[in-house]
């Protein structure tokens, strides 16, 4: 579809042209004029035309020496907080590595478990990590200092441990988990796995969750890497499907997402339909907003992709870059720059937006 001022253009053009019509111009330069006004509106239909562009510029390491980061949150104007897989809770001030962890957690790691998400909010800090005890593997989510355990026992496995954190603008601690490898878990509304959570920063849960008492706010998700709030406080995860449909959802209270009754699109009235899936897989990890942007990492692909929302649908998709190995996390800070993590370190960019 063409933008209001391009068809504005071409009116002009059709008004001229009717114009020199009437006038005393004679057949042959009727004929240019005619020629030209062809060529450009041909010319104008044929170059695609975007409402906005978006880029990513001046894309740096920032921090090198890290061993597998996964998530990372902004502590203060000077301070970078970010999880390394293997149980380290490792400090970024003024641009600088600091070589001592501000915490360290005894994790079970290998595959997709591990010291994963992490949240920060007024000094405090907030991880989800994966351990075992003498029987079972389980993930819980722990705040610090002094350190708490917020929320304990949700299914672990050796993947689909979900595992990100992110505090909306409602201060509430929502937390993304996986269905830990039992699927039918996810439709289960007595167990964690395969949900989003919603809890308290002190561990409890709030009055105004859907079920009472329970700390779940969405169910039937099958592993939940990537969860964004918008400014208008409205919650999009990204999740990652089996052979096919990786989704983008937009999380409503209370709502069934279908997992594994149903993945990706269906007419089913019972699940919510994702805003938009990937197919072949790309294994879509965590996100952030830049404005009206959702902007997420792939694994696979080493992307990351910018899905422009309006009216909570997707309006635009961009690939803003395609890094050498896989993404964990994406976050836009309020420094203004876009950060990233890939295994081989901590990356940053700046936007650029063209209207
Ligand atoms: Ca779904």
């Amino acid at each position: 579809m063409l933008p209001y001022g391009i068809l504005f253009a071409l009116n002009k053009k059709t008004i001229t042209y009717q114009k020199l019509k009437k006038s005393v111009i004679d057949k042959k330069m009727k004929h240019y004029c005619s020629f030209f006004l062809n060529f450009f509106t041909v010319l104008l239909i044929c170059t695609p035309v975007y409402a906005e562009e978006i880029k990513l510029l001046r894309i740096e390491k920032f921090v090198d020496g890290v061993d597998f980061p996964v998530a990372l949150c902004y502590y203060d104007k000077d301070t970078i907080l970010f999880t390394e897989k293997s149980g380290s809770v490792k400090v970024v001030k003024n641009g600088k590595l600091q070589a001592e962890p501000l915490n360290r957690f005894d994790v079970t790691t290998g595959f997709e478990r591990g010291l994963l998400g992490i949240a920060c909010k007024d000094k405090k800090v907030y991880v989800y990590y994966t351990y075992r005890d003498i029987f079972r593997t389980y993930n819980r989510v722990v705040s610090f200092h002094p350190e708490k355990i917020l929320l304990d026992k949700i299914p672990g496995a050796v993947i689909h441990n979900g595992g990100i954190l992110t505090i909306g603008p409602d201060g509430k601690l929502y937390i993304s988990t996986g269905d830990a490898r039992d699927k039918e878990r996810a439709q289960d509304i007595h167990s964690p796995s395969g949900k989003v959570l919603r809890i308290n920063l002190d561990g409890t849960v709030p009055d105004d969750n859907p079920y009472k008492g329970s700390p779940v706010w969405s169910i039937g998700h099958r592993n939940v890497f990537g969860t964004a709030f918008d400014e208008k406080g409205d919650l999009y995860i990204t999740e990652n499907g089996t052979d096919r449909d990786d989704e983008i959802n937009l999380i409503k209270k209370g709502k069934n997402y279908g997992w594994p009754l149903v993945l990706g699109f269906s007419d089913d009235k019972k699940f919510e339909n994702p805003i938009k899936t990937f197919t072949p897989n790309i294994a879509p990890t965590n996100a952030t907003f830049f404005d009206d942007w959702f902007v997420f990492g792939a694994w696979n692909t080493g992307e990351i992709i910018g899905l422009k929302i309006k009216d909570k649908k997707v309006i635009e998709e961009r690939v803003l870059y395609r890094h050498k190995s896989g993404i964990t996390d994406v976050k836009f800070f309020p420094d203004g720059y876009l950060y990233f993590l890939s295994r081989d370190g901590i990356y940053r960019a700046t936007f650029q937006r063209e209207n």
